[in-house]
């Protein structure tokens, strides 16, 4: 019996199969307390032998499960810290952060540096009627001029707009002939342009319109000029050349010298030393009396801005469809401080 419980014990693999030996040995109906019961159906020489004989064996099983119960524990406590631990050795997971896409981050810069000069900022429907998009910009219908912008129509009166100078009559319109205006517009512009590396079916664009008594030509100028040198730098040039657009007289456009131009960024240059960034103009007096303003009175100027140029230019960027790609490894690039 003895040997048979010994081993039982020592080969029980956890506390709750322990204590059921403990009950099946050492328990009421256990055999040894049968043994005990029984003590007094024996001769007086038999008792005392017999007596201490099962209280031996009791002792050895007790002991045994009680060595054993400690081992168990012992075990269980090891398994449990070896299941809990933390190895601080490993290292961690990186935290990715996201970060503003380049052109986001242009369009920003830009919005804060006509914010800093008075502007502020004004928004738009993409999808726009044929009437602000063209004809209250002086483009009647049949107007050559509507082919300088290939058009995504969706119904003949509505199309997706093809330049945010359909916010200057917009925003000259809830003014009700009373200035001044001065606001940025920004936002995607849609034409049915071949995509290559600088033109895109889908770009942004940024207007800009101020309208004053005596706003002149040469405001337009200075604004401009303040906006290169903060944009790209003091050494930076800007050059006005005659340009037509049916919403403004005298047009112009604006290009932007790349003299110190080196690497890939200056297969936008086009090797000649500058680079067209926007167009402008004097506000038509035609446009402003068609928006409700007294081209006696009043006096604009407005601009539109390409911002992936922009971004190209100053960034070294050689083809206009990585802003659109969303490959991370471009993008990942332009981390802001
Ligand atoms: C216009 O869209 C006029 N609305 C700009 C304007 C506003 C003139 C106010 C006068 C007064 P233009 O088509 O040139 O003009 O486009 C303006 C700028 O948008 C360009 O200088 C260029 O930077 C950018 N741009 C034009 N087409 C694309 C294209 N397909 N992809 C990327 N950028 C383009």
């Amino acid at each position: 019996l003895r040997n048979e419980a010994l081993e039982q014990v020592n080969s029980a693999e956890d506390l709750k199969s322990l204590q059921d030996l403990r009950v099946k040995y050492l328990g009421k109906k256990g055999p040894i307390t049968e043994v005990l019961r029984g003590m007094g159906k024996l001769s007086k020489e038999e008792r005392p032998v017999i007596g201490q004989l099962a209280n031996e064996v009791r002792e050895a099983i007790e002991s045994a499960i009680k060595d054993k119960q400690e081992h168990l524990e012992l075990e269980k406590i090891k398994a449990q810290l070896a299941e809990e631990s933390i190895d601080v050795t490993l290292p961690g997971r990186p935290v990715q952060s996201a970060n503003h896409h380049p052109l986001t981050a242009v369009i920003e810069e830009i919005e804060d540096l006509f914010i800093g000069l008075g502007f502020s900022i004004a928004e738009g429907p993409e999808v726009e009627n044929d009437y602000y998009n063209f004809e209250a910009l002086n483009l009647p219908k049949d107007h050559p001029a509507r082919d300088m912008q290939d058009s995504f129509y969706i119904t003949e009166e509505i199309l997706l707009r093809t330049h945010t100078s359909p916010n200057q009559a917009r925003v000259m319109e809830a003014h009700k002939g009373k200035g001044p205006v001065k606001i940025i517009c920004p936002g995607k512009v849609y034409r049915r342009d071949t995509d290559d590396a600088t033109h895109s079916h889908q770009f942004m664009q940024i207007e800009g319109l101020y309208v004053d008594k005596n706003v002149r030509l040469s405001d337009l100028k200075g604004i401009l000029t303040v906006f290169a040198k903060e944009m790209f730098g003091e050494d930076r040039q800007i050059r006005l050349r005659p340009s037509y657009f049916p919403f403004t007289e005298p047009s112009v456009e604006m290009d932007i010298s790349c003299f110190h131009c080196s690497g890939s960024g200056c297969s936008v240059c086009k090797k000649t030393g500058w680079i067209e960034i926007l167009g402008a103009g004097m506000v038509h007096p035609h446009v402003l009396e068609m928006s409700g303003f007294d081209p006696k009175v009043y006096t604009g100027f407005a601009f539109g801005m390409g911002p992936e140029r922009i971004a190209m230019l100053k960034y070294g960027i050689n083809d206009i469809r990585h802003f659109y790609n969303n490959d991370v490894r471009f993008l990942k690039q332009f981390k802001r401080a």
